[in-house]
């Protein structure tokens, strides 16, 4: 017995001291890689990614780690602008995104240094054009790497509109916006799922005539984080391994996590708000439901050119994906919108709907 026991301790000594070779190699990488641009790099094949990132296990999760002082700081925190910006008049709308690496909070006191859109972090700006209008678009790379932009929306060659653009570039396409619906857009450039994952993504929405008309329009763009550290004491990078293993520390509408339950989204009672909705990912799908309310319109999939479907409980919106929602409330109250997919609403895939002036919500 004695025997067994002494090499039962012989093992897990060796194991310790295994793991804590594991740990102290990944952070030395971690250390290594941090100063570059997200410690990952473009151009690389998948071999070649995969010798650049953190494989030991088992993969750390930051899930809910918040600085001390979240509360404070996310009510100092300005959340995203979600109302649906105006369309434009004209047949041609010019739009020019610059990408840029830039430092983003994506929940309270956590930080992550992305890649984004016009120095906006991510989401980038929502585009809003009609149907039938030109979109003439201008990526800039004001980044580090090349990057280049896809726009869902768009019946075009790939190998010549979606093509990389190199550091200090300009790079212009057009295209006619003939499919309407609520499109994603995001960076192409391999691996795609460290430039999403990222931050290098946002939504352009493509509205048909003759739509419903409602009271207020709200754009919501979904994703999932994989983050390198908690980024509370420095900021994070991404964690591939992470991201490969679909293993998110926060999951977010537009950008932060639970933005819109500190800052509601607004409505009155009696009016009809439309969700406009894309989920980024880059892997997750989003499952949109309103908590005590219906879809009473639902254009699944943002189809557009087909009527919608009425009183749906709950909507998949695919990663890469969108989806149309009109919700009618007559109540006063706080109703929840979340993706049901419930380990995302723990992540901070959440927000309110705060309609008309409910008792005891009143933010001061
Ligand atoms: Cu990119």
């Amino acid at each position: 017995m004695r025997g067994i026991g002494f090499a039962g301790a012989i093992l897990a000594t060796a194991m310790l001291v295994f793991v804590a070779a594991a740990v102290a190699s990944e952070r030395a990488f971690s250390d290594e890689a941090t100063p570059a641009a997200g410690g990952v790099h473009t151009g690389m094949t998948g071999a070649a990614a995969t010798e650049d990132v953190n494989v030991a296990l088992p993969l750390e999760s930051f899930a809910g780690e918040v600085a001390e002082n979240a509360e404070a700081l996310a009510k100092a925190h300005t959340p995203y602008d979600a109302t649906l910006p105006p369309l434009q008049p004209g047949n041609l709308v010019k739009v020019h995104l610059t990408l840029k690496n830039m430092t983003v909070e994506i929940a309270p006191g956590v930080k992550y240094d992305t890649w984004s859109f016009d120095g906006h972090g991510a989401p980038g700006p929502i585009v809003h054009v009609r149907q039938g209008q030109i979109v003439e678009m201008t990526l800039t790379n004001g980044g580090t790497i090349p990057h280049s932009i896809d726009f869902h929306a768009a019946r075009i060659a790939p190998n010549v509109a979606f093509r990389d653009v190199l550091p200090g570039k300009s790079f212009t396409f057009r295209f006619t916006a003939n499919d309407p619906g609520a499109f994603m857009y995001h960076c192409g450039t391999k691996p795609v799922l460290a430039h999403i994952a990222n931050g290098m993504y946002g939504a352009i929405i493509v509205e048909p005539a003759g739509l419903p008309k409602v009271d207020r329009e709200y754009m919501l763009v979904a994703s999932e984080w994989y983050l390198s550290g908690n980024g509370i004491d420095k900021p994070a990078t991404l964690d591939l391994a992470k991201a490969r293993a679909v293993m998110p520390d926060w999951t977010t509408f537009n950008g932060y996590a639970n933005q819109y339950v500190t800052h509601p989204l607004t409505a009155k009672p009696g009016e009809t708000t439309r969700f406009w909705v894309v989920a980024a990912g880059p892997t997750l799908d989003t499952n949109f439901h309103v908590v005590g309310a219906m879809l009473d319109r639902a254009w699944l999939n943002a189809d557009m050119s087909s009527p919608p479907q009425i009183n749906v409980q709950t909507a998949i919106v695919p990663a890469g994906g969108g989806g149309v929602f009109d919700v009618k409330i007559e109540d006063e109250g706080l109703y929840p919108f979340v993706s049901h997919a419930f380990a995302h609403v723990d992540l901070g895939q959440v927000g309110l709907l705060k309609v008309g002036n409910p008792k005891g919500s009143m933010s001061h």
